[in-house]
């Protein structure tokens, strides 16, 4: 991601946010001395690796622009990024795309071996929902926050998405497949850490609404970034011109929906426009 400006505000708000979130990451994980040790390290490895944590980001900036405190969002913010690393983790195997690199070191199965890659992965998975359930003031909103997790990650979301674009039986030229793997591979899960932000402060209907509809435009417009920087996916299909304008119209179209949230939604706005013109 790149912030023109060095010491801009939303720097120094994004890195604020960072820091809370690894520190909270590093106190959820099991420490890489417990028995069995091994996999508290692989998993260690993979979650608190050099990534940008936009979407635990996203998930307290929800929070606040709802008229909570950001500290009330981070179990939810923890799980989401927890679910993220486990996917990248089994992303980059070798039944799926086989990397040899993530975020600027070795995967984590090539650090560790395939069998404690794919244990890693799962016990991340795990380890979110855990998080969620230990949960005990408000415990229906948890209970929500983990319904709405659960079906972002799942078939429904993000695994259907894999399916979708990984699996023989799907004409990845077709434009309708092309649509499902955009909001489902990652565009759900960005829309649930909006949403689960919202629940976490107790976020009205309407309030949840207005940050759905902003969730699942960034979503969207950070697949279609993706795509743009990879020339793969619907901006192979549609062509950049036609990709970019749709990101554009979609950027327009989040910060609308939350700008009657007033000046806490102003970090929201921003960020929105980060993601359309991120570089990496
Ligand atoms: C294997 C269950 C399973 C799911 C995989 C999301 C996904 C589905 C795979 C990730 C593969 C990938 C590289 C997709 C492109 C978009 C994406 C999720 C990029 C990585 O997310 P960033 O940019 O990464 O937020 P950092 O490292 O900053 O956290």
């Amino acid at each position: 991601m790149t912030v023109k400006e060095r010491h801009s505000p939303l720097l120094t708000y994004l890195e604020k946010r960072q820091r809370l979130i690894n520190r909270a990451l590093e106190r959820a994980l099991p420490k890489a001395g417990v028995y069995p040790g091994v996999i508290h390290e692989a998993m260690r490895y993979a979650a608190l690796g050099e990534g940008k944590r936009i979407r635990p980001i996203l998930t307290l900036a929800a929070c606040e622009a709802a008229g909570g405190a950001m500290e009330d969002a981070l179990p939810a913010g923890c799980a989401v990024e927890l679910i993220h690393a486990y996917s990248l983790v089994h992303d980059d195997l070798p039944a799926m795309d086989d990397d040899d690199l993530r975020r600027g070191r070795k995967s984590c199965h090539k650090a560790y071996g395939e069998s404690i890659g794919v244990l890693a992965g799962d016990a991340l998975l795990t380890l979110s929902f855990q998080i969620l359930a230990r949960q005990k003031r408000h415990a229906a909103r948890w209970m929500r926050i983990s319904e709405e997790l659960s079906r972002a990650a799942g078939t429904f979301g993000m695994i259907g998405g894999q399916v979708v674009d990984t699996h023989a039986n799907f004409d990845r030229r077709k434009e309708t497949v092309q649509t499902y793997i955009l909001s489902h591979k990652t565009g759900a899960l960005i829309a649930a850490a909006v949403r689960m932000g919202g629940l976490a402060a107790g976020a009205s209907r309407q309030k949840l609404a207005r940050l759905s509809r902003y969730g699942e435009s960034v979503g969207l417009v950070f697949q279609l970034v993706d795509d743009l920087l990879d020339n793969d996916g619907v901006a192979k299909l549609w062509g950049k011109t036609q990709t970019k304008k749709r990101a554009q119209k979609l950027t327009h179209q989040a910060k609308e929906a939350v700008a009657p949230l007033g000046k806490r939604a102003k970090p929201l706005i921003e960020i929105a426009d980060l993601l359309l013109s991120r570089e990496t």
